[in-house]
């Protein structure tokens, strides 16, 4: 083993070999193994603690003192977000700084898959609505407002590949960990009422939607994106066509002057810089709509299986996740701490969350904790649990939700070929001085 100081390195550069050093067998993450002595030495002198529930300690995961990586990102209006791209600008949100129940626009996460518009007036921006209607309609910002209801809500955004850093082998792909996720306050028209006003047809199946950022090539034409969804989520009341996000203008890198949100589908399905919807009379084939984009396979599969482009699925409503906020991982706590104040959110994409559970002995064992109701359908929703430690000692904080139909969040990570949908619990390291 090298020394100590190398171990929090040796986790970023190369998780399987670090495990292989401190585990002492191949990462497997469907099964435990076991510390092996000089790996719990090197672990607890790393730490500066002992681990009092180091039996139950999994191999194949990162231990989440060296989960997660921190990193300045300047960009107007955005603060404290962690790049991952630049070209296209990509940006998560660390789980700490998303702590409000109402995400911050500062805090919003950003995922272009192109170029966004240089510049956006939207004063002469309008949305074409065209297709399967009995009216095609062209409509400006002003209209929408004056000519249908407005409504405000909080609902969740996540990307689809949340996530896909834990993947094993990885997938390619933003490495997003945790913080591709959202619950900002949106402002806008139903989508339904829109779709109305135009008179859908009988021959109507799905949504196609475009936005005015550029492909990155920069060919005309060529879209950077253009996914859709079926017509029942359309009308579903939640859906909306916004112009505003917290009670003020859209940010410009999360779609303004007006974008759809979808919420608890993938992000993707969240047109930003929205200037048209397509009715389709089949399921819509734009960009990153076909393949196995925004896809997984129909069945379960081994990590590292190759599995053929007909058996996969297009994914629609998200699984069941949740953060912890508060504490920050890596939080040291003073001699003599014997419990802390643990609080987080709970999302389920359609569904809703129906109970929240947290460990301090890596899983071994759980308790339930206080769970908010949500303030409106797809929001997310808070919790909070006050949790006792026996002893001094390093310790992960574990949480998991459940929702209305019975799913709970894995402990081990859900495998597929283009890395999406990684909903695994959440853990957090906890250090209590001795
Ligand atoms: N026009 C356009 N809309 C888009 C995208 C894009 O690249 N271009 N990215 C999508 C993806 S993959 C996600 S996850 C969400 C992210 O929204 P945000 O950047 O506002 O957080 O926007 C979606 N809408
Ligand atoms: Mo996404």
């Amino acid at each position: 083993m090298k020394k100590e100081r190398d171990l929090a390195e040796l986790y970023q550069d190369d998780p399987q070999r670090a495990d292989y050093e401190v585990f002492g067998r191949i990462a497997d993450t469907n099964r435990r193994g076991f510390l092996k002595k000089a790996g719990l030495a090197t672990l607890m002198t790393y730490l500066g603690a002992n681990i009092p529930f180091y039996k139950n300690m999994p191999s194949g995961l990162i231990p989440a003192a060296f989960a997660e990586g921190l990193s300045d990102f300047k960009i107007a209006g955005k603060n404290g977000l962690i790049v991952l791209n630049d070209r296209p600008v990509n940006a998560q949100t660390a789980a700490h700084l998303l702590d409000d129940d109402v995400t911050p626009t500062a805090r919003h996460f950003i995922r272009n898959n192109g170029l966004p518009p240089a510049s956006v007036d939207a004063s002469t921006w309008t949305l074409d609505i065209d297709g399967e209607v009995e009216r095609p309609m062209k409509l400006s910002i002003q209209d929408l407002k004056r000519n249908f209801e407005v409504v405000s809500y909080k609902l969740q955004l996540e990307c689809g590949g949340n996530g896909r850093g834990a993947f094993n082998p990885p997938a390619k792909g933003n490495q997003w960990t945790l913080g591709a996720v959202s619950n900002s306050e949106w402002t806008g028209v139903r989508l339904m009422d829109v779709l109305k006003a135009a008179g859908i047809k009988d021959s109507a199946v799905y949504t196609g939607h475009y936005g005015a950022d550029s492909h990155l090539s920069g060919i005309p034409g060529k879209d950077a994106i253009s996914r859709g969804v079926p017509i029942a989520k359309a009308m579903n009341p939640y859906s909306l066509i916004v112009f505003g996000q917290n009670g003020g203008p859209i940010h410009p890198m999360n779609g303004a002057p007006l974008r759809l949100l979808i919420p608890g589908w993938p992000g993707s399905c969240s047109q930003k810089w929205l200037n048209r919807i397509w009715v389709r009379d089949k399921v819509h084939d734009g960009t990153k709509m076909t393949g196995t984009a925004y896809r997984v396979p129909e069945y379960n599969v081994a990590p590292g299986t190759k599995v053929p482009t007909k058996d996969f699925g297009i994914i629609n409503s998200m699984p069941v996740k949740s953060l912890i906020t508060h504490p920050q991982t890596n939080v040291k706590l003073p001699s003599g701490t014997r419990s802390t104040f643990v609080r987080g959110h709970a999302w389920a994409g359609d569904n809703a969350v129906s109970a929240m559970m947290i460990s301090i002995d890596f899983g071994s064992t759980w308790t339930y904790a206080s769970l908010n109701g949500p303030p409106n359908p797809y929001s997310w929703q808070g919790w909070n649990s006050v949790v006792n430690f026996p002893t001094h000692g390093y310790y992960e904080i574990w949480a998991k939700a459940i929702d209305s139909t019975g799913k709970e969040q894995p402990f081990a990570i859900n495998w597929n070929p283009k890395g999406y949908l990684n909903n695994s619990m959440h853990r957090i390291a906890v250090t209590i001085a001795s």
